[in-house]
């Protein structure tokens, strides 16, 4: 059965199967967002059984996480490559990620890209055919005003990310800002990410190419897809 909202069941199974596949001795990736919680809490039942694994956080939220369930932390300061991280991801096309929903993603990207191992976790309304969810910008507060103005010659929609719970922007971990950038279907998205990486003001966005090693695709009826 196709999952249309992203049920907890259809993560669940997505975040725990990744969670196994990790080994005595691994350093680990913690990524960001509900599906990847449940490979962290998975990994905190593993450590309470006797594995030995440390966790370089992707954000305050999955630190916070780790800490909780027991999962041993080392800094992201202190690590050059990690065994095996776990991230999830807001759409999946072609090994192809958009991520930043959690605006986290240029952590996440400098923890992904340094792993031998990057498994996806999504529940499988993540999967398209082509990306086209809005891809997320980080940039410098004093930047957007002239982020946003590339990204519209470049045929993007920006829009300033509002914070959910009180008045003013989403302020990410490292004090910057997010541009939600529409583009609709990005064909390209290598030629997008490189025209992205060049905007003068641009910490890091969301598009991940090329950068995924394996998916784990979880349905709302228990079920697990792996893809490499
Ligand atoms: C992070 O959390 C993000 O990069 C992505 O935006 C989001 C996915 O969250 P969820 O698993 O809750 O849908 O991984």
């Amino acid at each position: 059965m196709k999952n249309t909202d992203g049920s907890e069941a259809a993560k669940r199974t997505a975040g725990e199967s990744a969670a196994d596949l990790v080994s005595d001795g691994d350093l680990v990736g913690l990524g960001t967002g509900s599906t990847a919680a449940h490979a962290i809490r998975r990994l905190g039942d593993r450590v309470d059984s006797g594995l030995d694994v440390a966790g370089v956080a992707t954000s305050y939220q999955s630190r916070e996480l780790a800490r909780e369930v027991g999962v041993p932390l080392e800094s992201l300061a202190d690590v050059s490559r990690i065994d095996v991280a776990i991230d999830g991801a807001d759409q999946v096309a072609d090994g192809n990620l958009v991520k930043g929903g959690g605006a986290a993603h240029t952590r996440e990207k400098v923890v992904d890209a340094a792993a031998d191992r990057f498994v996806v976790v999504v529940d499988d309304s993540k999967v398209a055919d082509v990306l086209s969810h809005p891809v997320p910008v980080e940039v410098l507060p004093d930047a957007r005003a002239t982020v946003a103005e590339t990204v519209r010659d470049a045929g993007g929609d920006p829009e300033l990310r509002a914070a959910e719970r009180k008045d003013g922007p989403v302020v990410t971990d490292n004090g910057n800002l997010v541009l939600d950038c529409d583009f609709g279907s990005v064909t390209e998205p290598a030629a997008l990410a490189r025209r992205l990486s060049g905007i003068p003001g641009v910490l890091e966005h969301g598009l991940f190419v090329g950068l995924a090693d394996e998916l784990h695709v979880g349905d709302a009826d228990g079920g697990v897809a792996t893809r490499s």
